[in-house]
């Protein structure tokens, strides 16, 4: 199952060979000037797509405005999408030499209706992007130049164009209503011409009955100006598999509606948080992996798929049953092979320390509880999802932050009222939110941002910590909410060993994570383990300089090239076992 599948309409790729023109940083981007400055580029050379500009020899870290070309050929259907799957960190889209979008939410999913006279016609058409990596408060709030892991230019993931017929279904959301008996609900959007005609349902290929649930007219009509409509199917017990990490059963719904036809991958499972715990399928889980980075020297966050796959790979055979997509909207194919492989993800909006100018900024509340909603809408059918995210370590103990809090779990629970929601808090125990969240999440680095400034090899503070934060919570009440350490860990420069086991060395790292991983198993108040970080991946110096040697993060448990330091083998000889315990 390729990327392409994960839409429900069959989708042509666009990834290949784009040809390229560099305009550099002095290009006039406001909205009038663009088809023109999309017409005047001159392509001198190629850009792989997926891929980032200032990743290519002779442009790293570059700053600017790059265009990008390509074609794609309609057969004169009636409607159609171009869709990206991600992209950052701002972009402009033109069609035939017309502006027919511009995009300010950096690594999220979004589609382009054709224009008019390009829907409907045979024939080769343009398509240009305009991609700019600058950072611009007014015109992409969301990325900013202080965030801990670097902002590339580029298309991150795939390019798809999708024909659509007159009449089509634009969204279809699959969720388990019950286990046993397995239910599902699915609820649909229908887009362009209306249609009265009830669609028929298969599930892995075998023909289903569906009950109407949609709201209807008096007269048992669709209601003209309803284009939602929802549908519960029963599925047979020998054929419904649950998901779960240990078995991953997937399933596919086909949707046949007058002409259009859609296949929809899904899982049967619940998720719920209660009594302090998560529970999936009913069942008590607890949580062990990491935060990963979608980040790679040579391509920035464009990773291939087989980048991917190495990456699960590599955190499932350290016991990893989870991992937090750390900090920003994830690669469908990463959710996809998530889903195929059992490994649960937190999932959460792009967010890094976000404080009161974010907090008042109407421009900044909008992009970013639109790209909550478009993040939840896109992913929404990815089993591995169990739980939302967002605004990572904001200033939550700022009165300013509550506000901003709550209109982003008040869009999260109505874009999915079904799954639980949390933030990653570094402010405890002075946070104000965290009775806004099911699941109370803690940022926390004893034994590296070491408290204790004379103590050589403070380790110790770990367990006075972890001790600390849970009888802390539970003095505030919050004991009844499951607890996740959501990042924890120490750095090591990949190569460097030193007997004495000193901060940086991978022998520190070993001992401060296995020490981690220790507590963790010893402690079950504590639901879920999410260590900082999988990988190491780069970010700025300058004021860095001295907590970011070589201008990264250097608290993977792997390199930047997924080389294992002493950490990763440590880590996999203590939870290598644990996936197949919970
Ligand atoms: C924070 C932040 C991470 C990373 C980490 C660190 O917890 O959420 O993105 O910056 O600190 O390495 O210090």
């Amino acid at each position: 199952m390729n990327t392409l599948h994960y839409r429900p309409h069959l989708t042509r790729s666009l990834d290949g060979s784009w040809e390229f023109a560099w305009l550099g940083a002095d290009i006039d981007l406001r909205e009038e000037a663009l088809e023109s400055v999309a017409a005047a580029a001159e392509y001198a050379g190629t850009l792989s797509v997926p891929g980032c500009f200032d990743c290519m020899p002779g442009y790293e870290g570059a700053r600017g405005t790059a265009a990008i070309r390509t074609t794609f050929e309609t057969s004169g259907e009636a409607a159609g999408v171009i869709a990206f799957d991600g992209l950052g960190i701002w972009a402009a889209i033109v069609i035939d030499g017309r502006l027919v979008a511009t995009h300010a939410k950096p690594y999220s999913p979004f589609s382009v209706h054709l224009p008019s006279g390009v829907a409907g016609t045979s024939g080769v058409h343009e398509l240009v992007v305009l991609l700019d990596n600058r950072f611009d408060s007014r015109r992409s709030p969301l990325q900013e130049n202080y965030f801990d892991f670097y902002a590339y230019g580029g298309i991150f993931r795939p390019v798809g164009y999708t024909p659509l017929p007159p009449a089509y279904l634009s969204d279809i959301a699959v969720r388990t209503i019950s286990t046993r008996p397995a239910a599902i609900e699915v609820h649909m959007v229908l887009g362009g011409e209306m249609v009265e005609s009830t669609p028929t349902f298969a599930v892995d290929g075998e023909e289903a009955t569906a009950t109407e649930t949609s709201a209807r007219a008096e007269d048992g009509s669709q209601r003209p100006d309803d284009r939602t409509r929802t549908f519960t199917l029963e599925i047979d017990g020998a054929a419904a598999r649950l998901w779960s990490p240990a078995e991953p059963a997937m399933h596919r719904l086909t949707v046949r509606l007058g002409r259009d036809e859609c296949t929809v991958p899904f899982g049967i499972r619940t998720v719920e948080a209660r009594d302090g715990e998560v529970l999936l399928n009913g069942d008590p889980i607890r949580l062990f992996g990491w935060n990963r980075h979608e980040v790679h020297p040579q391509f920035g966050p464009a990773l291939p798929l087989a980048q991917l796959e190495h990456d699960i790979r590599l955190m499932k055979r350290a016991g990893a049953n989870f991992v937090r997509g750390s900090h920003y909207p994830q690669d469908d194919r990463f959710l996809d092979l998530c889903d195929q492989h059992g490994v649960m993800v937190w999932e959460e909006s792009i967010g890094w320390q976000q404080k009161r100018e974010h907090f008042t900024n109407p421009s900044y509340q909008r992009l970013i509880n639109e790209q909550q909603a478009e993040m939840i809408r896109a992913h929404f059918n990815h089993p591995a999802i169990i739980m939302w995210g967002f605004q990572n370590e904001l200033h939550s103990d700022e009165p300013e932050s509550r506000a901003a809090v709550e209109a982003l779990a008040r869009t999260t629970r109505t874009a999915d009222p079904y799954r639980p929601i949390t933030f990653a808090s570094m402010k405890f125990p002075h946070d104000i939110c965290l009775d806004l969240v099911d699941i109370v999440s803690l940022n926390t680095y004893p034994g590296w941002y070491a408290s204790e400034a004379d103590e050589y090899r403070p380790i110790g503070e770990i367990e006075e910590r972890l001790v600390y934060l849970i009888a802390g919570l539970k003095e505030q009440g919050l004991a009844d909410k499951p607890f996740i350490v959501s990042e924890i860990g120490a750095g090591a420069i990949y190569g460097w060993r030193d007997p004495q086991g000193s901060h940086w060395s991978e022998e520190y790292q070993a001992d401060h994570l296995e020490e981690v991983c220790r507590q963790f198993l010893a402690r079950t108040e504590i639901t879920g383990l999410a260590l900082w970080q999988f990988s190491d991946g780069r970010t700025y110096g300058s004021a860095r300089a001295l907590s970011r040697p070589r201008s990264f993060n250097n608290k993977g448990v792997v390199d930047e090239y997924r080389r294992p330091k002493r950490a990763y083998d440590r880590v996999r000889k203590l939870m290598s076992r644990f996936r197949d315990s919970e």
